[in-house]
């Protein structure tokens, strides 16, 4: 590392994709009709997308050579055999079943295992995980550690699930009521902040106790493993295969979006050991996903998948990966930006409130934030706060925030370079600079659920507030 910013690429490119930057004024104006959500903006209109790591990635040549390989038998494809087996090697589950991307998985074991009225803990449940509870009546719970909370406590683990928490809930809520804990690795709301193993081995041990069944989102499995490798006692001299294998061992299954940590464009899968839960998650997924042999992919999709699921558990591509993010992370740090620490695994979180203090909650900080960087510099990032999390309270009417107001500017894998990473740096800081200029946002139009996706806004200007 001395010589270098972060570990090189382990990979040369081959093929590029053309980018451009708008001028301020194409800028302003597709802000305008995008109602002032960077969801609706078109993408050729921008420079650099940090929306999301998810489905982003640039794959390699062997899983480009691989879609070619492609068999789109409707029933039995070779390509789902070779899925099966790869998914079974790395994460240790006996059944297999591939969906066209993670909110499908989830979808279909919440269907298959919860009930109006149940209740199901998570360290912090992603947007999609509530959404698909919540909408079948369940009521979501998050236990994560309380320093995940504060943003400046610069701890490992950060995504670590308050075990006291969890048996304390448990006991009141009943096992017979909670059909499932849930850990999602890394911890996407809370800062892309990684679980230990001593966490999982111990909310694995508490499922066990209390017969209820333990599965992790898995999304993020091999950058989690590698803060693993990196950072808990007794795991350097370990692979990172060995540190998923261990992690899913004390897991009933997992939920995957292969969007993430298998380096394709759409993909996901859901893999449990218990045989007759298996057989109803198979006849869910015939009703609106397809038949059981491909969910809803192509051949050549699970083909893809199966090369990035070997790809992702290399160190060397790991180390780079971590390492990218971290340089952004250390950039902005040293210019004074106010950021979630430490440093995660597939982004770098700022946090908008402490960015944009004269921006009340009600007013949407996070919101503020992502269009004032797409102002500056063209550049895409989410909003992980109010107008994700925001919900009215049934008696009072008032909106009701969660405890992080964060703007992520994720890191698609194999994508950017350093020049890229110093640019996104220089934007965040000329915008920080100019940050008593940014205004609050008022919601014109909003969705019952997901509403971040789809809402039309309303800049606050002193005029029309
Ligand atoms: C993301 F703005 N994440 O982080 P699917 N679990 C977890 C995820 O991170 C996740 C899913 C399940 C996205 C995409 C995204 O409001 C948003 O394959 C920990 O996207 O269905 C997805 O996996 C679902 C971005 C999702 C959003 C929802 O960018």
């Amino acid at each position: 590392m001395c010589k270098h910013d972060y570990p090189l690429e382990p990979y040369k490119i081959k093929s590029i994709e053309r980018i451009q930057k708008l001028s301020r004024e194409q800028r302003e104006k597709a802000l305008i009709i995008s109602g002032y959500n960077v969801f609706s903006i078109p993408s050729e209109k921008v420079f650099i997308d940090l929306l999301t790591d998810s489905g982003t990635s640039a794959m390699s040549d062997s899983q480009w050579a691989g879609i070619m390989t492609g068999d789109e038998s409707y029933a039995g494809s070779r390509n789902f055999y070779h899925f099966k087996k790869t998914v079974q090697d790395i994460f240790g589950f006996k059944h297999v079943i591939p969906t066209h991307q993670g909110r499908a998985a989830e979808r279909i074991l919440f269907e298959v295992t919860t009930h109006q009225g149940d209740f199901v803990p998570n360290n912090i449940h992603f947007d999609t995980t509530r959404a698909n509870l919540e909408v079948r009546g369940v009521l979501c719970e998050d236990l994560v550690q309380e320093k995940a909370y504060d943003p400046e406590a610069d701890i490992l683990f950060k995504g670590d699930m308050d075990i006291n928490k969890l048996e304390q809930f448990i006991d009141e809520k009943r096992p017979e009521n909670i059909p499932f804990v849930m850990v999602t690795i890394t911890n996407n709301s809370g800062g892309g902040q990684p679980v230990s193993m001593g966490n999982i081995k111990d909310v694995s041990q508490i499922c066990r106790k209390q017969k209820i069944p333990f599965y992790i989102d898995a999304c993020r499995f091999a950058e989690n493993a590698y803060f693993i490798k990196k950072y808990e006692s007794g795991y350097s001299h370990k692979s990172i295969h060995e540190i998923v294998k261990e992690m899913f061992s004390y897991a009933d299954g997992a939920t995957m979006s292969a969007k993430k940590d298998a380096l394709v464009n759409i993909g996901g899968f859901l893999a449990v050991n218990d045989d007759e839960l298996a057989l109803k998650l198979k006849n869910n997924l015939i009703i609106s996903e397809g038949f059981a042999t491909y969910g809803g992919l192509a051949g050549r999709d699970m083909e893809a998948i199966s090369r990035g699921l070997k790809e992702v558990i290399e160190q060397d591509y790991l180390e780079h990966r971590i390492g990218q993010v971290g340089y952004l992370w250390g950039l902005l740090k040293k210019a004074g930006i106010p950021l979630y620490a430490p440093s995660g695994g597939h982004a770098v979180y700022l946090l908008a409130d402490q960015f944009l203090p004269h921006i009340p909650r009600n007013e949407y900080p996070a919101w503020s934030l992502t269009i004032a960087l797409y102002r500056e510099g063209g550049i895409r990032t989410v909003g992980i706060g109010g107008m994700m999390f925001g919900k009215k309270d049934s008696k009072t009417g008032q909106e009701i925030f969660p405890k992080l107001e964060l703007v992520r500017l994720a890191i698609p894998r194999r994508v950017y370079t350093q020049s890229h990473l110093n640019f996104i740096a220089d934007t965040v800081i000329q915008t920080y600079k100019k940050r008593r200029d940014i205004k609050g946002f008022r919601i014109v139009y909003q969705a019952p659920y997901l509403r971040h996706f789809t809402a039309r806004m309303e800049e606050i200007n002193l005029t029309n507030s």
